[in-house]
């Protein structure tokens, strides 16, 4: 049994969930329905009292009954008027009937154990609970109700298939079709290709957890404060015709697209003796190291400075994005992938369109959100490529082990082949109650 809302905290409902044999029964020693109950009927929410000791309260019951529950066993629901008091009460009275509080995740990993869920749906339960932004929140849905488990099953079956058409090869060597090898070679490179599309999907996994950082950069003057109060729709940086107004980096951030963007103002980069300017010149060149995506404002209505030129050189290609601003009084061209306005909006979508494709930024594909998923994926992947290596250059023993290998390595993912410390390792990230 579990406090299945928080317990320390004042609520206006508590729930308290009991799972097992002894669920429905036990139920009946501290629930009194108003109406008396001929046979009890599943997933209906009885109105009734509380009875603890000379303590009565109204409170709804619920029973649902196994298999078809989230552990498997038989389940029993309680849901009072919240308050510690209540709870305690409660959980004291069930100790009393023999029945023990439940330990971190123990609920969900009765679930795993009746293969009512496969560990990566576990898994995706604690995002779910754990999301801050809707893009995790997608993502750990996405896994929880199984759909990077889809995936797997379908390299896993595949790779089974192979292994059993290679036994026979093995059994059978005289048999040997050129039609045979063939086959096995196609559906080895089907799995190659499921796989490295999956690793590829999940290289944006750290932006859907924790956001993306993406620094404004430029020289003095050339626009970055109106561009961040551009994109932010609020008059938020102080903005003024006197080069070397922002000194200190500037953060904050919006979701786009269910994706936590977290941007930096900066101080215009040039060569300066003040000594404040300077320090905020320093800021400014970290913020652009650290950033997942520097945007490089240039000053249209300017002729190129060399500060500019410097700075753009000095930015990785792949996370950069050079943006022409001040396009409204434009005297000069200037190298640039788009062009934009920051105080009339010209071109403020398209900045952000560009964003999210520079970054390969794709909500709505399904990745590997954790390490464990990233490292096994990776290593069936190895297996797979020996396994073509071994079927082009070496004997069918070679292409056995390594497809039996990668079989083996996938289904860790999902639970079927993972070791207990892992799964362990999984549950002790889970509260109480769930
Ligand atoms: N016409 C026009 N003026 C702009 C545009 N963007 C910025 N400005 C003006 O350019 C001047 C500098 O803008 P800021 O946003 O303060 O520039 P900055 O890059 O943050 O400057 P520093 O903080 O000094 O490095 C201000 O007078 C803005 O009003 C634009 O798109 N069009
Ligand atoms: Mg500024």
């Amino acid at each position: 049994m579990a406090c299945a809302t928080p317990i320390s905290q004042i609520g206006a409902i508590g729930i308290i969930r009991i799972s097992g044999d002894m669920s429905h029964p036990v139920s009946d020693k501290i629930f009194v329905p108003y109406q008396a109950i001929d046979k009890r009927e599943y997933g209906r929410m009885y109105l009734g009292n509380i009875v603890l000791g000379n303590f009565k309260d109204k409170a709804f019951c619920v029973w649902f009954k196994a298999p078809n529950t989230y552990t498997g066993e038989d389940i029993c629901e309680i849901q009072f008027h919240g308050g510690h008091a209540v709870s305690r009460g409660i959980l004291r009275s069930l100790a009393e009937f023999g029945i023990r509080v439940a330990r971190p995740g123990e609920f969900t990993r009765r679930a795993f154990l009746n293969r009512k869920i496969t560990l990566d749906e576990a898994e995706g339960i604690v995002d779910v609970i754990n999301a801050s932004s809707e893009s995790a929140l997608m993502q750990a849905s996405r896994m929880a109700s199984g759909e990077l488990a889809k995936e797997i099953y379908s390299c896993r079956d595949l790779l089974l298939e192979i292994s059993a058409s290679i036994d026979v090869i093995l059994d059978y060597p005289e048999e040997i079709s050129f039609e045979d090898i063939d086959k096995i070679q196609t559906d080895l490179v089907s799995v190659q290709i499921k796989l490295d599309k999956l690793l590829k999907n999940s290289s944006t996994r750290k932006y859907i957890s924790d956001g993306v950082l993406v620094t404004i950069a430029g020289t003095p003057n050339a626009g970055k404060s109106s561009l961040l109060n551009a994109i932010l729709k609020d008059e938020r940086a102080i903005v003024s015709e006197i080069p070397g107004t922002t000194r200190d980096v500037l953060r904050e951030s919006i979701e786009i697209n269910g994706i936590r963007i977290n941007f930096a103002d900066t101080a215009g980069i040039r060569e300066t003796v003040d000594t404040i300017e300077k320090i905020g010149v320093e800021r400014a060149k970290v913020a652009i190291e650290t950033a997942d995506l520097v945007i490089l404002v240039k000053d249209l209505s300017v002729s190129c400075l060399s500060d500019e030129t410097e700075l753009e050189s000095s930015i990785s290609s792949e996370k950069l994005i050079v943006v022409g601003n001040k396009v409204d009084i434009k005297k000069h061209s200037k190298r640039c992938d788009l062009e934009i306005s920051a105080t009339d909006g010209t071109g403020i979508d398209k900045l952000l369109d560009s964003v999210f494709d520079k970054l390969k930024l794709t909500p709505d594909a399904a990745i590997l959100t954790r390490d464990r998923h990233i490292a096994a994926v990776t290593n069936t992947l190895k297996s797979v490529e020996l396994a073509i290596n071994a079927l082009a250059n070496e004997t069918p023993d070679r292409v056995s082990e390594n497809v039996k290998n990668a079989f083996k390595i996938i289904t860790e993912i999902t639970g079927e082949n993972a070791s207990e410390a892992v799964i362990d390792k999984i549950f002790s990230t889970f509260c109480v109650g769930k």
